[in-house]
């Protein structure tokens, strides 16, 4: 049981997209190539051997999409930039075509009431800075913050929030150490240069957009994974450090103390980035707000991650465990000196079935969000500043690696036709929303 009356009256609720993952019109209005279709046409990468070319073509139907957050009844609406519709070569001349697409979702989300929260970089890097070395090369840096100051030129006066990066731990370990996103390199060291230079990247362009006098709020969105040990055997406790290092404190730790944790260093030896002076200081630039996706735990011991007997699991497969959020909040507050948090994506993939009465019934993904607020209204009564939350995601969509085959949303969307359906989930937000008791 939760309901909206135990979240401070001006507390904000929405749901999340990202540009790849909805947009389509992949070659449409200018738009230039990111290395997320190069890495959708190299065999074997996506498990469907499907691409974003159509994905939920939100780039044609965005005003159907925008009318149903309003009827669903959400303070805001969270949704990223693909760098590549706004300047095609990653750097130099900007596609005003591109802007114009983004200006008009913003004033369509403003003409509904609804709130647009803005992010930069969700991972859709323009395939011609990667042919440089992507974020292995320090130069693409100064490429985002000019991409930065472009976006935020143009919509910034209009915007909620405005976050930097999504995720740059999936953005560079994930994808340059681990290989299982774009451009799928399997390096440690090189994890490690492209996360440093994305910190570096989200700190400059900090710097840079409030020179310009932007009062838009600033910040950047993490993805934690609490490590718990799956057993008080001192190499189970060890490996949950290390894991907490790798998932959490790498990214925690430079922007909130302006260092990287040096238990880490230790291990990592000869694979640290190459840190310049001033680096961590720019890194550390004040943060106007946190961005925090929570959507699982990880149980951590010597012989690699362990999934504990009688847990639920979701249709990734990961365990579905709310209090990690509660605990993730409270630890985060007692660590470091937090700005106010915003839980900026939650949610779960479920492989959902149009039932023979034609709606789609969801009561694991309705119980999940229903445990997960629950559980961030314990820690927002514990004490966490946390400001606002959103639902991933507002439709099925391109889940990366998986393509189409893992569905997330409150909306299922059936993609031969591009119709979009509500679950029941939609329909337990919307009463949430209202302040309905359930
Ligand atoms: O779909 C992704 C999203 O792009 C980033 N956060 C996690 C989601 C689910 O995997």
């Amino acid at each position: 049981m939760v309901s909206r009356s135990e979240f401070p009256p001006d507390f904000t609720f929405g749901v999340a997209t990202a540009s790849f993952q909805i947009e389509g019109a992949a070659r449409e209005d200018g738009r230039g190539q990111s290395i997320w279709d190069t890495f959708c046409r190299e065999p074997g990468r996506i498990r469907d051997g499907s691409d974003g070319d159509v994905a939920c073509d939100h780039y044609h139907r965005w005003e159907e999409d925008l009318d149903l957050l309003r009827d669903l009844g959400v303070d805001a609406y969270r949704f990223s930039v693909a760098w590549p519709r706004i300047q095609p070569d990653g750097r130099g001349k900007v596609n005003g075509a591109g802007l114009d697409f983004y200006d008009r979702l913003v004033d369509g989300l403003l003409a509904r009431g609804v709130q647009a929260h803005t992010t930069l970089y969700h991972w859709d890097l323009p395939q011609p800075l990667q042919n440089t070395g992507g974020w292995l090369d320090r130069e693409v840096v100064g490429r985002f913050v000019d991409y930065a100051l472009v976006v935020a030129g143009r919509l910034g006066d209009r915007l909620t929030t405005l976050s930097t990066l999504n995720e740059p731990w999936c953005a560079s370990l994930l994808s340059y150490h681990l290989g299982a996103h774009a451009p799928g390199l399997r390096e440690r060291r090189w994890g490690l240069r492209a996360a440093h230079h994305l910190l570096l990247a989200h700190g400059q362009a900090l710097v840079a957009l409030r020179s310009t006098g932007l009062r838009t709020p600033l910040g950047i969105v993490l993805n934690l994974s609490p490590a718990y040990p799956f057993s008080d055997d001192p190499a189970d406790v060890a490996r949950t450090a290390a894991d907490d290092g790798y998932a959490n404190r790498w990214f925690l730790d430079p922007l909130l103390r302006g260092e990287y944790p040096s238990d880490m260093c230790a291990i990592y030896g000869d694979d640290n980035p190459d840190v310049q002076d001033g680096d961590l200081r720019v890194i550390q630039a004040p943060l106007d707000f946190l961005g925090i996706n929570y959507y699982t735990r990880t149980l951590s011991s010597a012989q690699g991650p362990q999934r504990p007997a009688g847990a639920e699991f979701t249709h990734m497969d990961w365990e579905v465990y709310p209090q990690g959020l509660t605990e993730l909040l409270l630890r985060l507050r007692k660590d470091y000196a937090l700005p106010p948090v915003y839980i900026m994506e939650n949610g779960a993939a479920y492989p959902d079935e149009r039932s023979p009465d034609g709606q789609f019934h969801d009561p694991q993904r309705v119980a999940y969000l229903q445990r997960h607020l629950a559980a961030l209204a314990q820690a927002t009564q514990g004490g966490a500043d946390v400001r606002g939350y959103f639902v991933w995601s507002l439709l099925d969509n391109f889940e990366w690696a998986f393509g189409y085959s893992r569905r997330f949303g409150l909306f299922h969307v059936d993609y031969a036709t591009l119709q979009r359906t509500p679950k029941d989930s939609a329909r337990w937000y919307q009463s949430f929303l209202k302040g309905v008791q359930s």
